[in-house]
């Protein structure tokens, strides 16, 4: 898979893809991250990206022309799946999404900025939108290295137990089940004595007991 970020601060996502798991998925070439300075796309000498909103209002909106550049020169050379804007005002990310993203083959994701970009964007270039939540951040790059992060553990082979991936909480709409490691005993704190009994069967109903659990005190709404 080939993920192409477009964004004002390029330097932001060295972090997030350079430890770990995304790291391991990029050297092994499950999949190639290319990130790009939308400022290179700038006709003007300050490098400007954005200008003043028609109609007035507080806050900067970005311009058409770097984002359409930085675009059109990407789709030149190969096919999209999806062209993705990272904003807060539109449909929130789940599981599902994650899962189908992370079966495509070249995605562009888009970083807002500012008060957000000429609706013309939104209108002829992007083919999708995605917000991670409920509230706001300064940006897009954090959301787009989370939206990142949750389609690249779901490569095959970028998980070494690909079980791992796939009994997440949410991917049956259940919270996962509370888990432990050794000592079986700390300071007097017990392990509960089912995991201890050997008995896969038992295990078994006690975890999907146990996620139920959690769901309906949690996360009711899953539940519906
Ligand atoms: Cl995608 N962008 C920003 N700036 N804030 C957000 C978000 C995205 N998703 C949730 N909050």
């Amino acid at each position: 898979m080939r993920i192409d970020i477009i964004t004002i601060f390029p330097e932001y996502f060295t972090g997030p893809f350079s430890h770990s798991i995304l790291k391991r998925a990029q050297e092994k070439n499950l999949v190639n991250i290319h990130i790009h300075d939308l400022r290179k796309y700038s006709k003007n000498k300050q490098k400007s990206i954005d200008d003043y909103q028609f109609g007035g209002g507080a806050g900067m909106v970005m311009n058409i022309q770097p984002i359409d550049d930085c675009i059109s020169k990407l789709k030149s050379k190969r096919k999209y799946d999806e062209i993705i804007y990272l904003t807060p005002d539109s449909k929130s990310l789940n599981q599902e999404t994650c899962n189908s993203l992370s079966n495509l083959k070249n995605i562009i994701l888009l970083c807002g900025h500012y008060k957000g970009i000429d609706q013309r964007v939104r209108d002829q270039l992007i083919t999708m939108e995605i917000s991670i939540g409920d509230y706001v951040l300064t940006g897009g790059e954090l959301a787009a290295a989370v939206l990142t992060d949750s389609i690249v553990r779901l490569i095959p082979g970028v998980i070494s137990d690909e079980t791992s991936a796939l009994t997440d909480s949410f991917q049956d709409n259940l919270l996962s089940y509370p888990i432990y490691t050794r000592p079986n005993v700390y300071k007097g704190w017990k392990v509960p004595e089912v995991l201890l009994s050997g008995n896969q069967k038992l295990i078994e109903k006690w975890r999907e007991e146990k996620s139920l659990e959690r769901t309906k005190n949690i996360r009711p709404d899953l539940l519906k």
